[in-house]
């Protein structure tokens, strides 16, 4: 039989590539969209017929409570998230609203419904909530979070393990690192990356400004996160698995990897807030540092140990570096003569 599945946070990068997945393995897909005046749809355009969308709200403990029993899913993907971390420290409270309250709002409506409901869910964790622990980090690694992003995650991680205790529910964490694709929101590092390359590359933009060059992050392909995702749900015993590549980088280093996507090498000058990007053959500054996109505290580098996955669901991640940055750019470069390009289909 068709099993159902229900995605809070369906608008999102996760969430649109996760129902790509789910409806190719033959899910009946639903998805929980925000009321917004001005919906979010766009990277749901290509499957909107194939999926549907319930109004709900993770702020509305009653309104989730519903949409569960209406459709009564298989598995709950709870991808809803403010998931911005140097946002989260602008509001914390909304945050942690968001974040971890509306987690706990889900557990306490799959707590209703029982254990014997047999639904699944799935807690997008983050390696945000290891925030200063020493490198590479894994399931064992003691929490440090320095976000309130970080703290509101953390709430969510610890609720999902204690119902998973308390109340015999079926709910795992997915601690995952860092994970981008074409879909990803213009406000983090990489798509900003990425767009103002294919930019600077049309002749439409001079200079990229960018915060801390030194912040190490472990970057992966959401695909293959999301199919992680998945599989965690389909093990018979619930628990909590790290999602990483085991490399990171710098965001300096994506710098030059998107770059020389575009043909161009990338020398570094200066130091600090006067450290600049040249293009090594025209000595045009094509990357400044702007103070106001540092955060009040900064996780220095991420970098997670996935062994578990690998040993126990057999995950690894398939898409290199390269390939992921290639990916983007490809999808950021801007056609001559105004032509739009399609958003990317994953
Ligand atoms: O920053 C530095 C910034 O905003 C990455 C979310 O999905 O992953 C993501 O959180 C690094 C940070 O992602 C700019 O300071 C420098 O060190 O792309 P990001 P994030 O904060 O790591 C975790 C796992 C999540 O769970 C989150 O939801 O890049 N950085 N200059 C910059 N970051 C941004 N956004 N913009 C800059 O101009």
């Amino acid at each position: 039989m068709e099993k159902i599945a229900l995605i809070t946070g369906i608008t999102g990068q996760d969430g649109a590539i996760l129902a790509r997945f789910l409806l190719e393995k033959g899910y009946e897909v639903h998805g929980l969209k925000t009321y917004s005046a001005v919906p979010d749809m766009e990277r749901l355009e290509e499957i909107s017929k194939d999926i549907t969308l319930h109004c709900g709200d993770m702020c509305d403990g009653a309104s989730l409570l519903r949409v569960i029993e209406k459709i009564q899913p298989d598995e709950i993907y709870n991808l809803a998230s403010i998931s911005h971390v140097h946002v989260s420290f602008e509001m914390p409270e909304m945050v942690a609203n968001v974040n971890a309250l509306g987690t706990l709002r889900l557990l306490e409506a799959l707590r209703i419904m029982g254990a014997q409901s047999g639904i699944r869910m799935y807690q997008a964790s983050s390696s945000e909530m290891f925030g200063h622990a020493g490198v590479p980090q894994n399931e064992d690694t003691p929490f440090e979070p320095c976000s309130p992003y970080g703290s509101a995650k953390l709430f969510a991680y610890w609720s999902v393990r204690n119902y998973r205790e308390a109340y015999g529910l079926h709910v795992s964490n997915g601690i995952l690192f860092n994970h981008e694709s074409p879909l990803r929101g213009e406000e983090f590092v990489t798509r900003k990356i990425t767009k103002a390359v294919c930019q600077i590359e049309a002749g439409q933009r001079e200079i990229l400004y960018l915060g801390n060059l030194n912040a190490r992050r472990d970057w992966g392909h959401a695909r293959d996160y999301m199919r992680g995702a998945w599989m965690m749900l389909q093990q018979d015993i619930p628990d909590d698995y790290v999602l990483a590549t085991g490399k990171a980088r710098s965001v300096r280093e994506f710098v030059e990897a998107a770059f020389d996507e575009t043909g161009r090498k990338i020398r570094w000058q200066g130091s600090g807030l006067e450290e600049q990007g040249v293009d090594t053959q025209s000595g045009q500054i094509l990357v400044k540092v702007d103070p106001a996109l540092f955060r009040p505290t900064e996780i220095r580098q991420l970098l997670g140990d996935a062994s578990k996955a690998r040993q126990e669901l057999g995950w690894q991640p398939e898409i290199s570096f390269e390939n992921l940055v290639a990916e983007m750019i490809a999808q950021d470069r801007i056609l001559p003569f105004g032509e739009k390009k399609k958003i990317y289909a994953v």
